[in-house]
């Protein structure tokens, strides 16, 4: 027999089980886009207790659209060994150019990420973070929200989750260095936005420029373009992959006071 009280107890028992874990964590991914599951699985692996809150139901970000809604994906070296190493099949075109299907990318950048211990929660979103004052002002978490709330315009409280390192990756709109600028005006912080289409210089800019903004904050994947006006790459994707795996080195290399 299956009884209808024991799902019930089984889902709630358990989700608040892993939310009593998830109150303070390592590291706050912010969007699960090829950038912030990239830097999950990386963060993981190093050990650091990582969660991704995304805000729809599904993973992969821009990955599902590809170019146009096609379902072929571009990548360019080096970000073809970072795919390989998770077990995605590559097709090689030229020396630098690589393409493999856009679900084979999200499954396997996600399901990487899990199988080293990252958690993805699905349907939460990042609606503002946790301060504290220092001689500037220091990021200590986020305050999140199910989607579902914010769509519906309730008036609910959200919840606060510690973190020592929050990384934006919710892309084009750079969703929590935006509220930082809003509500840190001492930081100088302006979000102008991504510049038109340049699809090797935007490639080759955000990853140079992914990084901390301000203590205990970083950003990755498009985020980047959006914070320093870089270039918009357009649908090739080996940018995001590498921007996000710089990301973690930076905060591993932090956050574990040692150079890799
Ligand atoms: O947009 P997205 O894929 O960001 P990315 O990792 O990659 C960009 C590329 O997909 C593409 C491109 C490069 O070729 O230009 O656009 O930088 O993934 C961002 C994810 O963040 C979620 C959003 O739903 C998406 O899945 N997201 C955005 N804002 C929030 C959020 C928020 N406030 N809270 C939670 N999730």
């Amino acid at each position: 027999m299956i009884e209808e009280e024991q799902i019930t107890r089984l889902i709630i028992e358990r989700t608040m089980k892993d939310w009593l874990n998830l109150a303070e964590v390592d590291v706050v991914i912010v969007g699960a886009g090829p950038a912030g599951l990239t830097a999950a699985y990386y963060l993981s692996k190093a050990g650091l207790s990582t969660v991704v809150f995304e805000r729809r139901l599904s993973f992969g970000g821009g990955i599902g659209g590809g170019g146009m809604l096609f379902h072929k994906i571009v990548i360019q070296h080096p970000a073809d060994e970072i795919l390989k190493e998770l077990g995605c099949r590559i097709e090689r075109v030229t020396e630098n150019l690589y393409v493999l299907d856009n679900v084979e990318m999200i499954a396997k950048l996600a399901s990487s990420a899990i199988d080293v211990g990252a958690k993805i929660i699905l349907g939460v979103t990042v609606e503002d973070v946790i301060f504290r004052d220092g001689l500037s002002p220091k990021i200590a978490g986020v305050v999140v929200q199910w989607t579902a709330v914010t769509m519906s315009e309730l008036h609910v409280d959200p919840l606060g989750v510690k973190a020592r390192a929050v990384i934006d990756c919710t892309g084009h709109p750079a969703e929590v260095l935006s509220i930082v600028a809003r509500k840190f005006p001492e930081l100088g912080l302006e979000i102008k936005g991504e510049r038109a289409m340049w699809a090797s210089e935007g490639e080759r800019l955000v990853v140079e420029k992914t990084g901390e903004i301000c203590d205990g904050l970083w950003a990755a994947g498009m985020a980047v373009a959006a914070i320093y006006s870089t270039p918009r790459m357009g649908p090739i994707f080996g940018g995001m992959i590498l921007s996000g795996r710089k990301v973690s080195e930076m905060v591993i290399s932090k956050l574990k006071g040692k150079n890799i």
